[in-house]
């Protein structure tokens, strides 16, 4: 498949993609891998994850400069990156001397419990983070002693075949990661029903989401899931307006939209929503769309025409849309919606489009901000703490902030309620979503 950079339109890459057969043989080495990865002692394993994370450092522009021409992702976010997957993996490599079981008290013996690995584990990966959205799954399944085969995205493979040369350059044992270009209904499909698959990872659009949590179920296999979402960021009248309004536009035009915690509708409290209105608009016209590789760009360009098309769709009378660039690239101008009858208002439309409306007290911002079926993110703005708790209690996502568009901390748990998800990466946790806990009585009589 011809692989084209989203600013240019020039192919970057040709890259073959994998069959149903070809995944096979995939699990095949990944099975024998497996069998000799859950022995490695955890400190080797631990030393191995630092290694890995030690070339992606070496390598960060790289891979940086990879995801920019492949993804059409802006420098800075580019570079942000690159040093994430390296954190990941250091976070990850202080895992598998601390995977600790438990010894519970019981009468006739002791009672031991283990953390055990689940086998071979199938992530597969979206265009629009590509490399960290692979690692976030990649390395607490290494960690907890699994093999790993990744299906990225047909569109953006680069970074995950490079990460895979860097996994063998760090003394990673063949089979134990491996990287399978391929369609999502061929070697993605596959890896969901391949029997000897333990576990998938999936993040991607919550309809493709729910024919895998349906497939799995028949095997009882496990998954994890990262789905779309329309979060809400909830500004409340006695808020910091100029910072509220000065940071609203990034909140959902980062990544040009294409980022499933985009806070794309905003509810602002009625007696200062034309102010606010104005203030965003301002702020919106300053964003650059363009030249990716330009540090002052704040958009770069959207991911394919037929996404562009898609997005476009959404959009029939802005309240305001800035200007892109003509010519060759996938761009999109920023756009202010205010109208709640639009699809945009209710559906992820995945692009740099903002629905922007007025809400009358707190109830009333909580009731809109969960009439979605998603909930994945959202960002409360008030200078009141009682409220901001209240508030932050009572909407049904899974990653809230408070005077701030955060979602992501490699450290602390990610994920969503409802349609947007199941289960949770990311975090100290994340690795008991690689792991099964095995229960040993020893009887002492
Ligand atoms: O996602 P898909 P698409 C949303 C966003 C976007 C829309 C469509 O709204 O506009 O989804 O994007 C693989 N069995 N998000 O079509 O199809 C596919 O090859 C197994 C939100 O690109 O879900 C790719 O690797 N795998 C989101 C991955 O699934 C299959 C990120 C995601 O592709 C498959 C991306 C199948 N039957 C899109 N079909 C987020 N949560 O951030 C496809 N795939």
């Amino acid at each position: 498949m011809k692989i084209v950079n989203p600013a240019t339109e020039e192919v970057v890459a040709d890259v073959e993609l994998a069959d149903a057969a070809e995944v096979d043989r995939a699990v095949e080495r990944a099975r024998a891998a497996y069998a000799t990865w859950r022995e490695v002692s955890p400190g080797d394993r631990a030393r191995l994850l630092r290694a890995f994370a030690r070339q992606v450092e070496e390598h960060a522009e790289e891979l940086a400069q990879l995801e920019i021409a492949n993804a059409g992702h802006t420098v800075g976010n580019a570079r942000w990156e690159a040093g994430n997957v390296r954190d990941v993996l250091h976070f990850y490599a202080g895992a598998p001397e601390r995977n600790h079981g438990k010894q519970i008290p019981v009468p006739g013996g002791i009672d031991l419990t283990f953390q055990e690995p689940l086998g071979v584990v199938g992530v597969i990966v979206p265009w629009n983070f590509p490399m960290v959205i692979m690692m976030w799954g990649v390395a607490p399944a290494l960690a907890a002693g699994n093999t790993v085969i990744v299906k990225p995205a047909e569109w953006t493979p680069l970074t995950a075949l490079r990460l895979a040369e860097l996994a063998l350059a760090a003394g990673l044992p063949e089979g134990v990661l491996q990287v399978l270009p391929g369609a999502g209904e061929v070697a993605g499909a596959r890896l969901v029903d391949h029997p000897a698959i333990a576990k998938i990872v999936f993040t991607g659009s919550t309809e493709v989401g729910k024919q895998i949590a349906a497939k799995a179920a028949g095997q009882v296999k496990r998954v994890t899931l990262e789905l779309g979402g329309k979060s809400a960021n909830i500004v409340f009248a006695d808020a910091d307006l100029a910072k509220a309004a000065a940071s609203a536009p990034m909140a959902v035009f980062d990544n040009s939209g294409q980022d499933c915690c985009a806070r794309s509708r905003i509810l602002v409290e009625r007696s200062v929503y034309p102010e606010f209105l104005e203030r965003l608009t301002r702020a919106v016209q300053e964003l650059k769309v363009g030249d990716p590789r330009d540090p002052d760009t704040a958009l770069g360009p959207l991911i394919s025409a037929e996404h562009r098309e898609r997005v476009a769709s959404f959009v029939s009378e802005p309240h305001f849309q800035g200007d892109c660039p003509a010519g060759p690239g996938f761009w999109f101008p920023a756009t202010v919606l205010t109208g709640t009858e639009d699809r945009a208002y209710r559906e992820e439309v995945f692009g740099p489009v903002v629905s922007v409306v007025p809400f009358d007290g707190e109830a009333a911002a909580i009731t809109i901000a969960n009439d979605t079926p998603y909930g994945l993110s959202g960002s409360i703005w008030t200078r009141d703490v009682g409220r901001a708790l209240r508030v932050a209690r009572a909407v049904e996502a899974g990653n809230l902030s408070v005077n701030s568009h955060s979602s992501v901390r490699y450290w602390t748990p990610f994920g969503g309620f409802k349609q947007s998800g199941l289960g949770r990466e990311l975090g100290p946790d994340a690795l008991a979503a690689f792991t099964e806990t095995k229960n040993v009585f020893i009887a002492s009589e």
